[in-house]
């Protein structure tokens, strides 16, 4: 051992006995150093009450106390705590067992006082960059603190303007019930000459379209009545009757007497009158209308007249001017102006109907905003109504506060629903979105989100903890509280 390492050792021997004179033996802390007080007798008693011990005998490097109080500062006893008191960094305490073993574990040295190991005390630096760290988190937490009273301030202002609103809408409201009340009173007003006009005009139409109709079919019986007349004598009689295969009742090929017969209503003829009046309303729609056996259930195709076969093919007659002459003209300009004064009304109506439904859906909007839980003084409000992501490998998760929760997966394909707000948990630190899309032989998916204090808002974490429970992490300067001011030091501390 050369001279210096002597020097060290002897220094150290005449400091456990100044430490001891002055009360406070190796290894015990400030908190500690009463009980190791001398007492008249120079006794020390046993911390846990086992025994008692000369006061010499402390840190003798023998181990007498069962609880090890008897040897804080030496490695005798394998359950005693050594206390470093590391000034300028933290107090710690270590196993005696780490005594003098070689290694440095107390910043400032004092565990290795045999000189084992040269330890260098670097408290200071530690302390210093501690208390760097400390004053950055300090900081942020202060900054993310001024900014959770803005929040609040803000949202305080936005539920005041959405309980002002929610009264403006509701006077509007009552306003409009009586505007709504006149505006029907006017359209029935302005329907009622336009239905009687309109009616007017369709009923005019009608009788005109019967008349027409009837000398229509008039005009067809007569072209019918004289085709069917082969030997003109001014009667159809049964025997003009059975050429027309369309009159073939039982479709066995040939129409027989008896059913060319019962088209003529039991005559064995019929003048033209007789026809026009009691014969072509029941024969019209199947005079010339036969079509073959094979497309009877499909419409006719539009196919040239077979003649050479013989057989009789539909024959479409061009529709347009039908068409045209079956079209109910235009209103008259009285009826017209009935009509748009009738569409101005109704229009007014339907619009103050849609505005009286759009402030009842606002009002449950806002009413919804209103009742929701933001937190002791509504700091968290300010997060509502925006989403924020986050992806893994797999997913992108997004996170709409007191809305919903969800997950899409990151190689493309639909969104899954992980929940719909729910609830606060563990005194405003936890929400949680539940009822979300059913697992498979599982739950419904749920989320836990854990807030806590961050300089901006961010969803910074998502896992599932177990198959379809998820938990996020979210940082928000809403979760920040009032840091301990720098003078408050923790009374523990022995800097
Ligand atoms: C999807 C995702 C997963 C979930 C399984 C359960 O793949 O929602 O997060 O674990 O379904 O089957």
């Amino acid at each position: 051992m050369g001279g210096y390492m002597y020097c060290i050792y002897f220094l150290l021997i005449v400091g456990v006995k100044v430490s001891a004179e002055i009360g406070r033996p190796r290894g015990v802390s400030i908190s500690m150093a009463s009980k190791y007080e001398p007492n008249d007798q120079k006794i020390f008693r046993c911390l846990d009450g086992s025994g008692t011990i000369p006061y010499e005998h402390l840190n003798d490097d023998y181990c007498d106390c069962a609880d090890g109080s008897d040897e804080p500062g030496t490695s005798a006893c394998t359950n005693g705590k050594f206390h470093c008191t590391n000034a300028g960094y933290t107090p710690k305490n270590i196993q005696s067992s780490r005594v003098n073993d070689g290694v440095c574990d107390c910043c400032d040295g004092s565990d290795e006082y045999e000189g084992k190991i040269e330890c260098v005390n670097n408290c200071k630096e530690l302390g210093k960059k501690m208390r760097e760290e400390q004053d950055e988190k300090r900081r942020l937490q202060e900054e993310g603190f001024k900014k959770r009273e803005g929040f609040i301030a803000e949202a305080n202002n936005m539920m005041e303007g959405k309980k002002l609103k929610i009264q403006e809408l509701e006077k509007e409201k009552t306003e409009l019930q009586d505007k709504l009340k006149e505006l029907e009173a006017k359209k029935a007003e302005a329907e009622g000459p336009e239905k009687e006009a309109k009616d007017k005009h369709e009923q005019a139409w009608k009788e005109q379209k019967e008349v027409r109709d009837k000398e229509r079919s008039a005009i067809k019986a007569r072209e019918a009545f004289d085709e069917l007349d082969l030997n003109k004598d001014g009667f159809v009689d049964v025997l003009e009757i059975i050429p027309h295969m369309e009159f073939d009742i039982d479709s066995n090929g040939v129409v027989s007497e008896e059913e060319a017969k019962e088209h003529l209503e039991d005559n064995e003829k019929v003048d033209f009158d007789e026809f026009s009046s009691r014969i072509w309303g029941n024969i019209q729609s199947i005079y010339k209308k036969l079509v073959p056996d094979d497309q009877k259930e499909v419409p006719p195709p539009p196919v040239e007249p077979q003649g050479e076969t013989g057989v009789p093919v539909p024959n479409e007659e061009p529709q347009e001017d039908a068409v045209d002459e079956d079209k109910m003209p235009e209103y008259d300009e009285e009826t017209k102006a009935l009509i748009a004064a009738a569409d101005e009304a109704r229009k007014n109506h339907e619009e103050a109907d849609k505005r009286s439904r759009d402030i009842d859906g606002e009002i449950t909007t806002l009413t919804s905003y209103l009742n929701t839980d933001y937190g002791k003084d509504k700091e968290y409000a300010i997060l509502r109504d925006n989403c924020y992501e986050y992806t893994d490998r797999e997913y992108t998760y997004k996170l709409c506060p007191f809305a919903t929760a969800s997950q899409r997966p990151k190689a493309g394909g639909h969104e899954t629903n992980l929940g719909r707000w729910g609830r606060w948990e563990n005194d405003y630190k936890v929400q949680v979105y539940d009822h979300g899309q059913n697992c498979w032989n599982g739950p419904d998916r749920s989320v836990k989100v854990h807030l806590t204090c961050g300089p901006e808002h961010q969803l910074t974490n998502a896992y599932e903890p177990s198959r379809c429970e998820y938990a996020f992490d979210f940082i928000t300067p809403c979760a920040c509280n009032q840091p301990p001011q720098p003078q408050d030091k923790d009374p523990h501390d022995e800097l």
